[in-house]
């Protein structure tokens, strides 16, 4: 309810400080009993609120559930996450983001699920996207650049996936060119560009990024059990998704204004350190032809850089690789 949002909004601005009772039934115009059950249900929702007589009411924890209010919670940002439009549940939350965006939506605006019931991989594949056990969301982005630069961003979230992950759960993911992220040779995550362009110019990107966090083994499909894995399953521990989300913002944010302001150079460098088999043999398919050769990083423009047996070098646009 509205009244309700409203509390968390009164609660989440006063958190040094107690709120009175007193003044919160003014500001919410209900009664103090109406304040009192809307805080029991608060508390039976997982937000932790002390209360202490004569002084009022203070919040000190929100659940790990997934909501703007829980989201918004201490989030260190100035504009990515502003926005958050959030789903118990949704088709897909990157045909929310364009629906969003075609009606102007703001850049940074997040749409967010706990589960999907038609998540989107590349070329028409399907992701999938369980109950509340992984990150699921779309950014909407506006940049200034050529539409030929789109590609540089998927790198760019996948250095700051990286990152984020290492930073809040301790494992090792590695980057496999051009959108995956890796956990001990799975896939953990994934990204899924999508954008809206003129010829030399970006009306839009609606940028998917799906994170496995959560599922123990038997909770991934079957056909998928052999490629996929979660953060839970490499590290053996169960993570809350609201800390990961908010780190990925603060970093995305950071590296996006960097990106606009200077380019690729820096991002390149940090895709390297995460790159997935960077020094070793591939095989790269493209045109009907297979041909081994050797990973070496990345171009100044975000092309994967390889070498051949006779020595020659390579920039890959989009060629299949055989890992
Ligand atoms: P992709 O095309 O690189 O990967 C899709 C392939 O990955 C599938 O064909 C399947 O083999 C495998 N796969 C499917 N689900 C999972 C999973 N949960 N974990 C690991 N492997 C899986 C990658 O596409 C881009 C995925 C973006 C997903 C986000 S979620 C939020 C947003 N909304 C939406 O519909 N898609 C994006």
């Amino acid at each position: 309810s509205t009244t309700r949002n409203q509390l968390i909004e009164l609660l989440e601005n006063n958190q040094q400080e107690y709120i009175s009772g007193q003044q919160l039934c003014e500001r919410l115009n209900i009664s103090r009993t109406a304040v009192w059950k809307h805080m029991k249900e608060l508390e039976k929702d997982g937000y932790r609120i002390v209360a202490v007589p004569k002084r009022g009411y203070r919040i000190i924890e929100f659940p790990d559930k997934l909501s703007k209010n829980t989201l918004q919670w201490g989030l260190q940002t100035s504009w990515l996450g502003r926005n958050i439009v959030h789903y118990p549940e949704i088709s897909s939350t990157q045909k929310i983001g364009h629906q969003l965006a075609l009606e102007g939506a703001a850049e940074g605006t997040v749409i967010i699920a706990d589960q999907q019931t038609e998540g989107k991989g590349r070329m028409g594949r399907k992701w999938h996207s369980a109950k509340n056990e992984g990150i699921w969301m779309s950014i909407i982005l506006r940049p200034q650049i050529i539409p030929q630069l789109a590609p540089q961003i998927t790198l760019m979230t996948a250095v700051i996936l990286a990152k984020a992950i290492e930073t809040v759960t301790e494992v090792s993911p590695a980057i496999k060119w051009p959108n995956d992220i890796f956990i001990n040779n799975r896939k953990t995550a994934g990204i899924l560009t999508e954008m809206q362009a003129e010829q030399d110019e970006i009306q839009y990107i609606v940028l998917g990024i799906g994170i496995n966090v959560n599922q123990s083994r038997d909770n991934l499909p079957e056909d998928i059990q052999k490629i996929a894995t979660s953060i839970k399953q490499e590290s053996g521990k169960q993570w809350r998704l609201v800390p990961l989300i908010q780190e990925i913002f603060i970093q995305f944010e950071q590296k996006y204004e960097t990106f606009l302001q200077k380019g690729f150079t820096d991002i390149k460098e940090e895709w390297e350190m995460y790159g997935y088999k960077i020094g070793e043999q591939v095989r790269i398919s493209s045109n009907k032809l297979t041909y081994p050769a050797k990973l070496i990083g990345l171009e100044t423009d975000g092309a994967l850089k390889v070498q051949k047996q006779d020595g020659s070098t390579e920039s890959i646009y989009s060629a299949e690789i055989l890992w």
